[in-house]
């Protein structure tokens, strides 16, 4: 009896583990790098993650995948995989154990994309069209490369006419059918457990701290269990021994379907689509919403348990229309919404935040849809990926956003972590959309999403001082680029904000003080 609870202890403080990102030096968010390449996030881990408190980097998927030339070269191609070769758009092995290195040695760590449910779609056809020029066979689901054949695929338990997954309410077809035809792994099997399971440990080894595993819905959590049993724990020159690698899954979960975000719980933490299609629908002031309903977010408002949640505000998908969330979700497109709902999330206490770096397409909307929502990144025209130029401003060039480097995000990020640990706190709303709160007596925000000015003393939490406003400017050495905000003795303050102001929002902190 007593070894049988010794044994249940250890297998859940085994999983449990798999939950923490392992960030260091008390820095809180992941920014997603979306289609960069290895040597440009090597570069920006140095000169801009590190110095500015980004604590780690989700990477698009390293491994070996299909070309895609009709339409040409689409984003997506990268979650085709033909086989486990660390050789993709964003360069190759050597130059991704640089990159892993070199954000390693500044403190940032690395997550990959894990892409196992699958490999490239039932119609990729035969050919060298890949990225490290690997032979494979779409039709006889021939990979050599790793090598899977046609035994490896799950085609037979698939019930449907199409082979492809036709209804999200039958929870076998979601998982042994194809997502949009992509060949579906049998990871029942000891073959495609091992090989995925190579896959990732040859990652970790090389040091990257864990993975976004993509598709998690359409995988059974019992098969995801025995390929995660599996993985090292993460390599100690970097780590603490005994570290277990950070699980983020990916399934989209906005209630109405019977796969539901809890039945991942136990292997690591999950994607929080909800928090992102509501907060979008709030600085929309869609469906009657308003930022007063914010008081409860989180738990509060049906998402999952905090300590299970990784949360965005949009995601590579949904950015574009792919995935889940549709029109509420706030983006770039809608820079002044988009930091207001960026600055929420960041000043919020609620699940480990990702921050979306993106590149412009030519966004084309026709009848609600994008007709450009498969364009990839900048590249050249024999389609290899352009690096990211940064201007005497700080932003970046050549049609990369980088909204990590916008300073209202980089300073909310910075915010985080000076706030980290801290409860939510001094609420205050005026039963529309004027909202503030804080974090214990390290940290202040005031919002003004209503169409008439905000002109209101708060009471803030913080110690006496004069505070530089972190979102209108900077704190330069001893002085503020931005606006000054007074605490008194009483924690008080006296806040206004126009509603035509660029910037709605105001953020104050312990270390946006002045001496
Ligand atoms: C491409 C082509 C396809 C072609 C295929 C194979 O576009 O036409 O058949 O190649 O040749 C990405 C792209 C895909 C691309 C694929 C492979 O987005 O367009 O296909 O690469 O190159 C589901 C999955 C979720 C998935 C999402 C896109 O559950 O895992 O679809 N996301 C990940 C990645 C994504 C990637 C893949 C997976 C594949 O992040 O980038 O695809 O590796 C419902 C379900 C969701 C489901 C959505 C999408 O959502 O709940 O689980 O996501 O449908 O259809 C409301 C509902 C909400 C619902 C939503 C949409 O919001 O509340 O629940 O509507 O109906």
């Amino acid at each position: 009896m007593k070894m049988k609870l010794l044994i249940f202890v250890a297998l859940l403080g085994l999983s449990l583990a798999q939950h923490s990102p392992h960030t260091k030096h008390g820095r809180t968010s992941i920014v997603h790098l979306f289609e960069w390449r290895w040597a440009d996030i090597a570069a920006e881990c140095e000169r801009y993650l590190a110095p500015n408190g980004y604590g780690g980097v989700q990477i698009s998927p390293p491994n070996e995948h299909i070309v895609v030339s009709s339409p040409w070269r689409p984003w997506w191609e990268r979650y085709q995989p033909i086989g486990y070769n660390l050789c993709s758009r964003s360069g190759n092995e050597q130059e991704l154990q640089d990159m892993i290195t070199r954000c390693n040695n500044v403190g940032v760590n690395i997550y990959v994309d894990a892409v196992i449910n699958h490999m490239c779609g039932s119609g990729g056809g035969e050919g060298h069209h890949s990225s490290c020029g690997s032979y494979f066979n779409a039709h006889k689901k021939d990979f050599p490369t790793v090598p899977y054949s046609a035994m490896d695929f799950n085609d037979g338990k698939c019930k449907t006419g199409s082979g492809n997954i036709e209804s999200y309410n039958d929870i076998n077809q979601v998982r042994d059918c194809r997502l949009v035809s992509l060949l579906d792994l049998a990871l029942e099997k000891e073959h495609v457990r091992a090989k995925t399971a190579d896959y990732m440990n040859k990652l970790i080894d090389m040091g990257v701290a864990g993975f976004r595993v993509d598709a998690c819905k359409h995988m059974w959590p019992g098969d995801m269990k025995a390929v995660f049993d599996r993985m090292h724990n993460l390599n100690t020159h970097w780590f603490a021994g005994g570290s277990r690698p950070f699980i983020f899954q990916e399934v989209i979960d906005l209630g109405g379907e019977p796969i539901q975000s809890r039945e991942y719980f136990g292997l690591g933490r999950v994607t929080e689509f909800k928090y992102g299609a509501r907060l979008g629908n709030i600085v929309r002031k869609w469906n009657g919403e308003k930022l007063s309903y914010l008081k409860n977010w989180g738990e509060g408002w049906g998402f999952m348990p905090n300590d299970k949640a990784v949360v965005f505000v949009d995601n590579h998908d949904n950015q574009r229309g792919h995935g889940a969330g549709g029109a509420a979700i706030v983006t770039f497109w809608d820079s002044r919404l988009y930091k207001m709902a960026m600055a929420l999330m960041l000043a919020h206490p609620y699940g480990v935040t990702r921050v979306m770096s993106s590149f412009r397409w030519d966004r084309r909307i026709v009848n609600g849809k994008d007709q450009n929502d498969w364009m990839g990144p900048p590249s050249f025209s024999n389609g290899s990926t352009k690096p990211v130029p940064i201007n005497p401003d700080t932003t970046c060039g050549d049609g990369w956003v980088c909204e990590h480097r916008w300073r209202q995000i980089r300073n909310m990020v910075i915010f985080r972590n000076v706030v980290n640990g801290q409860p939510f706190s001094n609420w205050w709303d005026n039963q529309s959309n004027q909202i503030a709160f804080g974090r214990g007596n390290q940290g202040f925000l005031v919002i003004n999403n209503d169409d008439w000015n905000l002109d209101v003393t708060l009471n803030t939490g913080l110690p006496a001082g004069t505070y530089c406003d972190v979102i209108s400017g900077d704190k330069n050495e001893n002085r503020c680029t931005g606006k000054q905000v007074q605490v008194g003795g009483d924690g008080r303050a006296h806040f206004q904000i126009s509603n035509m102001a660029e910037d709605p929002f105001m953020a104050i902190h312990a270390e946006s003080k002045l001496c």
